[in-house]
């Protein structure tokens, strides 16, 4: 028995599933979670001590690599001096100063504790600003779990193809609207139906929770169009792609600007950090400028802001980072098409920046139906073996991969050889 297959079973009688988020517990590609122990730079370190080169990075916050030595050594400063306070610092405002910065069309910030509560609030935002109930978001899009954004959602919720989830009222699910991602007609048919009705359009700019989804030409400039004529408020949702596809995130990167924009686990530098901002006309509708309502405890905790001020510091100081990041990814794409183009098996591998993804498809996967089309049997096998000989992909076809920094090219040609090793090439 290895140590994780111990501690899974130990974990599942006091957690639930024995995990604290569901996509980790592997039940669709089947077997026992690993258990991570440490983790520094390209690779993780499960309890048996085992390496694995990481393709997940936290889900993204890791675009330096595991326990970047300026982030940990900020960490450490900054505990000394007290983990809370409840009570505004310097640093916040220092915080909110850099994303500024760094992200078109955020003229105010509000820090919150995850992506969750970032997109949450957003909502609600949109809601008191515009005095409109329904919303629209895209099939396979995931926006944390509040209630309202569960319908059609893509990550765990796609996963484990839950198609109703108990707990969430009716009433809440009434005011979703939904469409297929790339589907400019579907949201212009929404818009038309529910005219006057619609407070926000949310959307992933390059989805990340149904494997990688890119958004078609003129697909998110479409939609900016239909929110200027009909005065919706367009929220991106950069939980994923914000400061890791540019300094300026999927806005800067696309050329597409946002009414209001979430973040989360990146700009905590792998720290429990959330944020919404955007144009000042809209943020001044919070309070305590404003009535709508939003508030936290943990909201820009000192320990929270210096990791990520340290990494978005050091994103924003060196921008050949974003050229090397997808150099690398290039190579990884360029690596995994020589493997597996010699397959008798048709596959699609979508890449974005340093956002990739591996379907196996005949047919381009760039909406949720595709992407849940595919052969997810083969990727759960291709997953399996690669985990076995170390190499740490995402336990789910609908999750994009994450390439961090610390990844040499290296680390990529060991990972491309054991994909073609996995198909006995
Ligand atoms: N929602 C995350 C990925 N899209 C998964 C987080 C986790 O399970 O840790």
């Amino acid at each position: 028995m290895t140590k994780s297959e111990e501690l899974f079973e130990r974990a599942k009688k006091t957690i639930p599933g024995g995990v604290n988020s569901p996509v980790r517990a592997f039940k669709s590609v089947g077997g026992t979670p690993v258990f991570m122990e440490r983790a520094k730079g390209a690779y993780m370190y499960d309890a048996d001590g085992k390496k694995y080169i990481d393709y997940i990075n936290s889900w993204g916050p890791m675009i330096l690599g595991h326990a970047y030595e300026p982030v940990v050594k900020a960490i450490q400063d900054k505990a000394a001096g007290s983990t809370s306070f409840g009570a505004p610092t310097e640093l916040e405002i220092e915080m909110a100063e850099l994303i500024v910065s760094m992200a078109p069309n955020v003229d105010m910030v509000r820090m919150v504790s995850s992506g969750t509560e970032a997109c949450m609030s957003a909502l609600r935002l949109a809601r008191g600003y515009t005095g409109r109930n329904k919303f629209i978001k895209f099939e396979g899009c995931y926006h944390g779990h509040a209630d309202a954004f569960l319908v059609k959602a893509g990550s765990g919720v796609a996963t484990f193809n839950i198609q109703t989830i108990p707990g969430v009222t009716a009433g809440v699910s009434m005011d979703t609207l939904t469409a297929p991602y790339n589907d400019l007609a579907a949201v212009q048919q929404l818009v038309e139906e529910h005219k006057g009705e619609i407070a926000a359009i949310i959307i992933e700019p390059v989805a990340g929770n149904m494997g990688c989804i890119i958004p078609e030409a003129g697909f998110l400039q479409g939609l900016r169009t239909i929110c200027d004529k009909e005065g919706i408020v367009f929220i991106f949702d950069e939980v994923m792609t914000g400061f890791r596809l540019a300094a300026g995130g999927a806005q800067d990167r696309l050329g597409v600007n946002a009414d209001l924009v979430t973040y989360g686990k990146v700009i905590g530098g792998g720290m429990p950090v959330g944020a919404f901002g955007g144009k000042k006309e809209i943020m001044q509708h919070i309070a305590p400028l404003g009535n709508v309502y939003q508030a936290g405890t943990l909201s820009g905790n000192p320990i929270a802001m210096i990791a990520g001020y340290t990494m978005l510091k050091t994103l924003k100081d060196n921008p050949s980072i974003y050229k090397d990041l997808e150099e690398k990814t290039a190579y990884l794409h360029k690596g995994l098409d020589s493997v597996l183009s010699a397959l008798n098996t048709p596959y699609v591998i979508n890449r974005f920046g340093s956002m990739i993804s591996v379907h196996f498809s005949d047919k381009p996967v760039n909406n949720f139906a595709a992407a849940a089309a595919a052969n997810n049997t083969l990727f759960n096998k291709f997953f399996h073996v690669m985990l076995d000989n170390g190499i740490y992909l995402p336990p789910s076809a609908f999750e994009t991969w994450f390439i961090s920094n610390a990844l040499s090219m290296k680390d990529i040609d060991e990972t491309v050889d054991i994909a073609k090793e996995s198909f006995n090439l």
